[in-house]
């Protein structure tokens, strides 16, 4: 029986090197004469990516519930190419996923100010905040990865690499919120893990020099390399 390929995941804080550790990852697997498939979420090139990122520079204002579920809707645009990626045995790796979605929405929620102002910040204060169970639903049933890589990096560390960027969500206390809803996330993700270790969950320290991170990614998914017999998990199930 041909086995199909694995699903991993690279999520991670701002500045942790994310997208260059997973070129890194891509070209390694690659030289070494495997299939791999490379993903970003979000998508931007579809028109609920377009939305998205319209929100994401600002262009747009829109209600946080109806932001979380653009970004999942995202996903699921791409929940059939994933498996059928995986059935035709290349590997995929993912430049963020579903955890990516809940701890942005779940760290934002937890400081949105309540504003009298204006018609949109009224109908808010009316709104539930957007807790964890909340933030997991749209995403329940997805393909499941069989490993995810999180670079965990500190504010102060991301601060020596040249701050944060323009968009949105790109400023320092957001970014410490985000980093410990991963951590509670990590905590969830582990506690599902199969009894193999199938799924689970490695906080990668992305404070520390390039090399010896690619390293240590490469030590996990190395052992992937070569497909997995199991069937592809589905998230949250
Ligand atoms: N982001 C990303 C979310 O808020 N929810 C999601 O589901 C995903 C996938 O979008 F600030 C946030 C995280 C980040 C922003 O991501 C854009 P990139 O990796 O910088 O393009």
């Amino acid at each position: 029986m041909t086995r199909r390929g694995a699903f991993v995941v690279v999520e991670g804080l701002d500045r942790s090197g994310k997208t260059t550790q997973a070129e890194i990852m891509r070209r390694r697997i690659q030289e070494g004469g495997r299939e791999v498939v490379c993903i970003k979420f979000p998508d931007r090139s579809t028109p609920i990516g377009k939305m998205i990122d319209s929100y994401l520079h600002s262009q747009s204002d829109l209600d946080d519930h109806v932001v979380h579920l653009l970004f999942s809707a995202n996903r699921w645009e791409f929940a059939s190419t994933i498996l059928s990626y995986l059935e035709q045995g290349k590997l995929v790796l993912c430049d963020r996923y579903a955890f990516s979605g809940i701890a942005f929405s779940v760290a934002k929620s937890s400081q949105t100010p309540i504003s009298t102002e204006g018609h949109l910040e009224s109908s808010l204060e009316k709104l539930s905040p957007i807790t964890l169970p909340w933030a997991r639903a749209p995403d329940s049933a997805l393909p499941s990865p069989d490993l995810t890589l999180f670079l965990d990096i500190s504010p102060e560390v991301a601060l020596t690499r040249g701050g944060y960027g323009e968009e949105r969500y790109e400023k320092a206390d957001m970014q410490k919120r985000v980093r410990n809803v991963f951590e509670e996330i990590g905590r969830q993700v582990s506690a599902n893990a199969g009894e193999a270790g199938d799924g689970r969950w490695v906080v990668v320290d992305a404070g520390r020099d390039m090399s010896a991170v690619t390293e240590e990614m490469w030590g996990h998914v190395q052992p992937l390399l070569d497909g997995v017999d199991s069937p592809v998990g589905r998230l949250w199930e």
